[in-house]
């Protein structure tokens, strides 16, 4: 019965997404908990170019759908990037878990690169965790390694923020969650991550240019997710996985390949830190 007015819902679905992603979060929310059963989630995950294989170890998912089943996200593109969600229980905490994400060298803009991360706010979420495959710009750090984000540089000049929303983000990567993250794993470092809009790589020259900059990490993701998730009001903790050593810091190419066997290797440690920290938010 709901079959006769579904064209003109959808019409009008895509006319308030242009206009107010909000709206279409809560929509993305409220079909969310219709699939899950969940009315509302606790924590939300995004796991990126390198996280996926991690998954698993959260623990079996009470529901996992397509994500282009809520309303307002397009398919990814990149392999490695499943483009799925579950809903799992972690301890005490319903996570909502994003197995891969929009990228902003999509072309689609900011707002879809976002949209995730209002959805699991509209949702209930109050702790965002952004996870990324990401270059070392610093020279001591090796792929595999996992390493807490301290603080970002946003270098793609746009924001999720519309209007004078004047988000303060002096404390963007939640202190509390970063000592968590260290209380578990002691050995973990905190970086500064440069977001890039991408998708190519840098140039030795841009790498050494961010390294003056203050930058230790390179990807084209997460700080624009980040101030999204703060502009909702929720917690952020940021983890990313070096896959490679950033472009001339090794003089070996940089290919994708790597980023997903870096992934696979490193699954059963970055799975057990991101279970060990859910289950303590
Ligand atoms: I995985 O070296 C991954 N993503 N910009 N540079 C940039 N993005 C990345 C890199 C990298 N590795």
């Amino acid at each position: 019965m709901t079959h006769a007015s579904a064209p003109d819902a959808s019409l009008r679905a895509h006319s308030d997404d242009a206009s107010d992603p909000f709206a279409s979060a809560r929509r993305a929310a409220g079909r969310l908990a219709a699939l899950t059963g969940a009315a509302t989630h606790d924590a939300a995950v995004v796991m990126g170019s390198g996280w996926v294989p991690a998954a698993d170890a959260l623990g079996a998912p009470d529901h996992e759908g397509d994500v282009t089943d809520l309303p307002g996200f397009p398919a990814p593109a990149v392999a490695g990037h499943s483009g799925r969600f579950r809903s799992v229980r972690v301890g005490d905490k319903r996570v909502l878990v994003l197995l891969g994400r929009t990228h902003l060298y999509e072309g689609r803009g900011v707002a879809p690169t976002v949209h995730a991360v209002r959805t699991a706010a509209a949702a209930g979420c109050s702790t965002m965790v952004l996870t990324n495959g990401c270059g070392a710009i610093a020279p001591e750090y090796r792929p595999g390694q996992a390493v807490l984000l301290r603080d970002h540089l946003n270098l793609t000049c746009a924001s999720p923020v519309r209007g004078a929303g004047f988000v303060d983000v002096t404390d963007l990567y939640t202190p509390r969650l970063r000592a968590l993250g260290r209380e578990i794993e002691p050995s973990l470092r905190e970086g500064v991550y440069v977001q890039l809009p991408g998708p190519h790589y840098e140039t030795p020259a841009e790498v050494r240019m961010l390294r003056a900059m203050g930058g230790d990490l390179v990807g084209m993701s997460t700080a624009l997710e980040a101030i999204a998730a703060r502009e909702a009001g929720m917690e952020v903790l940021g983890l990313s996985l070096v896959t490679n050593m950033a472009a001339g810091t090794t003089g070996a190419p940089l290919e994708h390949r790597e980023v997903l066997e870096t992934g696979r290797d490193s699954a059963a440690r970055t799975g057990e830190l991101l279970a060990h920290v859910l289950r303590r938010l």
